[in-house]
C-alpha cells in the first residue's frame, strides 16, 4: 500500500478523472463499484491539500444529443449531460475550493476522453511547474486510460492510483493497465 501522506513531492499534481454521478451505481453509465473510488480519492485529496499539491478534477460535460450517445450513432447511453444531476461530481467527493476543473466532451464533432484533448491542460500544467501526475477516477479503460496516455505523450511522469480507479469491463481494465504500463506509467498500489 502506497503511503498516501509520503507520496507527494514538489512538482506533483493530483488528477481526479470524471468521478461523476452517471459513472457510479444508479447513474446512466454505471461502472461496477465506481463509487468505491470516492473514499480512496478523499484520502489522496486530503494529503494533497495538506502538502499544497494542486488538485485537478476533470468532468465529462456533454451537450444534449452528443455524438457519443447511442441516439446519435455513438457507443454510449446518454450520460453527463451539461448541468444535470448525472454530470455532477459524486456528492461524497471532497474536492477543495482550490480544485481546478477541466471540462471536456463539449465538442459537437468528436468525443474527448482525455483531459488533455484540446483543453490546453498540458501547457497549463507546465506553466505551473508540474512534472508528475497522480491519476485516479473513472473509467480506468476509457477516460483514465486516455488521460494517462496523453500525459505520457506530453512528457509528464505518471503514477496511476490503482485503488482509486475502476474499469467499465474487467477485460478492458486489464488491457488498460497493460497499455498504461507500456507507456511508462507507474502504479501506486
Ligand atoms: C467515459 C464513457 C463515455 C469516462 C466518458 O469518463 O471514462 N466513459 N464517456
Ligand atoms: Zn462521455
Amino acid at each position: 500500500m502506497t503511503d498516501v501522506d509520503g507520496a507527494f513531492a514538489p512538482g506533483d499534481a493530483l488528477i481526479v478523472v470524471d468521478v461523476q454521478n452517471d459513472f457510479c451505481p444508479g447513474g446512466a453509465l454505471p461502472i461496477e463499484n465506481g463509487d468505491a473510488v470516492v473514499p480512496v480519492l478523499n484520502r489522496w485529496i486530503a494529503a494533497a491539500v495538506a502538502r499544497n499539491i494542486p488538485v485537478y478534477a476533470s468532468r465529462d460535460w456533454h451537450p444534449v444529443g452528443h455524438m457519443s450517445f447511442q441516439e446519435s450513432g455513438g457507443p454510449w447511453p446518454p450520460h453527463c449531460i451539461q448541468d444535470r444531476e448525472g454530470a455532477r461530481f459524486h456528492p461524497d467527493l471532497k474536492l477543495p475550493d482550490s480544485t481546478v476543473v477541466v471540462t471536456k466532451g463539449v465538442r459537437f464533432d468528436q468525443d474527448q476522453n482525455s483531459a488533455f484533448d484540446q483543453t490546453g491542460l498540458a501547457q497549463h500544467l507546465r506553466q505551473q511547474g508540474i512534472r508528475r501526475l497522480w491519476v485516479g477516477g473513472l473509467a480506468e479503460d476509457v477516460c483514465v486510460l486516455a488521460t494517462v496516455l496523453d500525459a505520457r505523450r506530453d512528457g509528464f511522469e505518471v503514477m496511476v492510483i490503482q485503488d482509486a480507479t475502476r474499469p467499465v469491463t474487467p477485460e478492458g481494465g486489464e488491457q488498460a493497465r497493460r497499455k498504461m504500463r507500456e507507456a511508462g506509467a507507474g502504479v501506486a498500489a
